[in-house]
This record gives C-alpha cells, structure tokens and sequence, in this order.
C-alpha cells in the first residue's frame, strides 16, 4: 500500500542507467548524481552537519573569511552561475560581498527539483540579486546562462563543495574544458577542493558512526524501489566507504551481505549479486594543493588565487579566463 502511494512515473534516463550501471561486468555500479532525490538531499544537508564531515564547514569558513579578496580579483560579475547550488546557504556569503558593489543575476543550476526549491527560498529575496532557477545538468544550463548575457557582460561561475570530485580525473579535466568553452575572456571560476589528509581522517567523515552516510548510500536502493519497482532489501546491504590510494579517492559502495536476486521491473531488470559484491555508488576524489594550477592550465583557465583553511585541508580556487 504504501509502495503504491510512494511510487511515481518511470524516468526512462533513470531507468536505463540503473540498467546500465548494474548490469556492468566486474564492478557494478549506480550513478552518484542519482543519489540526490528529496530524501537524499536532506540526508546530505545532515552530513554536512556531521562533525566527521568537515567538508562543508571548511568551504563556508573560506568563503566567511574571503569573499570580499576573492570578488576584488573576479572583473566585475554582474552574472553568477552556480553548478550544484544545493540549499544555497554558502553561496549567500559570496552573493553579499557581490552585491555590495553592484546589481548581478544569480542562476542556480541543479539536477534536484527539491535542492532547487530549497535554494530559490534561501535566495529569492536578496537586495541587488536576482534569481532563476535552472532544473538542467551542469552543462546544459551553463550554456542557457550564457546566452542570455550580452557580449561584454562577465559571468563567474561557482562550482563549491568539491563537488568536482565526484568526476574520475580525466573527467574532471575534460568537464573543466567544456565549461571554459562556454566561457570568454575576464569570466571566472571559483573551484571547491577538497585536498588529501590523514586516512582515518577521511574514512570517518564518508562513514560516520550515527549511520547518517549509510543511510544516504542506502537510499539510493530505497528509491530505485520508490521509482522503478525494485525489490531491493535494504537490509540485505551494507554501505561501504574506502580510501582508494592509487587513484586518491574515497569510494562509497553498497555492499551484498549475501547471495540474492534483485529484480526492478521498471528497469526490466534481474540481477543475481555474489554475497561480498559490491555496487559502487559514489567517488570522491581529493587533491593536492598543486593539483588545481595544473588543471586549470590543462582546462585553459589561469589560477590566480588559492585559499587553504588551517582546520580541514581544502582549498578555494580562483581560475580565470584571461
Ligand atoms: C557533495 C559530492 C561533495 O563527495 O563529499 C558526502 C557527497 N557523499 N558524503 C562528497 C558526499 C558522502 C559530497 N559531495
């Protein structure tokens, strides 16, 4: 009963790349951006919320202690972009420090409805911003941004949270050139890092001891069940969260606690998982301080600011299209 209240129309996209990602031989997988449904975004505002997880705190603390330095450096933004605005509560900061010199247009640019709606309540009414929304992938709505500017108008865009690092690297570095392509010179990007610490340090905060970030990875099974008639035992899975140190990332997976059959009827799909297989659900890659100059060079931008918080190694990044 309540399966039929919950459950909604079949996304095809959704449906084909839970298809895709769980029928791939050696390591299954399931898409990290699938994670984010309304349950899932509440869940992430939580984490950030976690004391494991210093990650949010040490990007809002930078932009707290620099946003007037690093708006000084950015030539005049009267647009600002943002892939992944979340709730907004961040980039409020950055926005004040904007609008205390001049007018500018605010575009959130977000896959999730619920983040979106949560961003356009925290934003929608600040003096001197204007806010549009856009519900597109990252790239699409840049484009749609930047065809609305006229020709000597400068756009900055603001991608915070490292969230970047949920792309392999050589992703990353190809999504940095497609996003300079839209670009043209004086515009700017404000890259979120998060960089490389102690080990434990990093298990911690992607697998906290309240369970908060199990419950995030598990839900992405909770809502394949919502959305496509799966039958997923959640209980039959555990989360999963390990530090992977040739490719310098923490993965998250959802690991099979025995031998069973999932099926998902809206994805026209059964699978039989080994007990022990893993389903790996999300990477989050960490850098080197260095790391960003080099592939601001390799996206065609030029690195002209770095800010490093003393408490949780992560960096701000200014790059700019010269
Ligand atoms: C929003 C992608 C930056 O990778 O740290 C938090 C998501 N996953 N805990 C991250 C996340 C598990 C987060 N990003």
């Amino acid at each position: 009963m309540i399966a039929t209240l919950l459950r909604q129309a079949v996304s095809p996209e959704f449906a084909a790349d839970v298809r895709a990602g769980l029928t791939k031989p050696v390591q299954r997988e399931l898409p990290s951006k699938y994670l984010y449904d309304a349950v899932g975004s509440e869940l992430f505002e939580a984490i950030c919320l976690l004391p494991e997880y210093g990650l949010t705190r040490a990007d809002t603390r930078l932009l707290q202690q620099h946003a007037a330095g690093m708006v000084s450096r950015m030539p005049f933004p009267a647009h600002v972009a943002e892939l992944g605005s979340g709730s907004g509560k961040k980039t409020r900061i950055l926005l004040e420090a904007i609008a205390k010199r001049h007018r500018t247009s605010y575009y959130p640019i977000e896959i999730s409805p619920a983040a979106l709606a949560a961003c356009e309540k925290e934003l929608g009414k600040m003096d001197f911003v204007s806010l549009v929304g856009y519900e597109k992938p990252y790239l699409e709505g840049l484009r749609a941004v930047a065809a609305r500017r006229e020709p000597r108008e400068q756009l900055c865009v603001l991608f915070l949270g490292s969230t970047i690092g949920n792309f392999d690297r050589p992703a990353a570095n190809e999504f940095l050139r497609q996003v300079r392509a839209t670009l043209q010179s004086g515009d700017s990007l404000l890259l979120g890092t998060d960089l490389i610490k102690d080990v434990e340090v990093q298990i911690l905060a992607y697998d906290d001891p309240a369970g908060v970030t199990a419950a995030f990875n598990l839900n992405l099974l909770a809502r394949i069940n919502r959305e496509l008639g799966g039958d997923c035992q959640l209980r039959d899975f555990r989360h999963l969260a390990l530090w992977n140190a040739d490719e310098r990332r923490i993965e998250m997976h959802l690991q099979s606690m025995r031998r069973q059959k999932v099926s998902i009827s809206g994805a026209a799909l059964q699978i039989g998982l080994a007990e022990g297989e893993t389903i790996w659900t999300e990477s989050s890659h960490k850098y080197d301080p260095q790391e960003p100059f080099r592939m601001a060079e390799q996206a065609g931008f030029q690195q002209i600011g770095q800010w490093i918080d003393v408490e949780w190694p992560f960096a701000q990044n200014l790059w700019l299209v010269e």
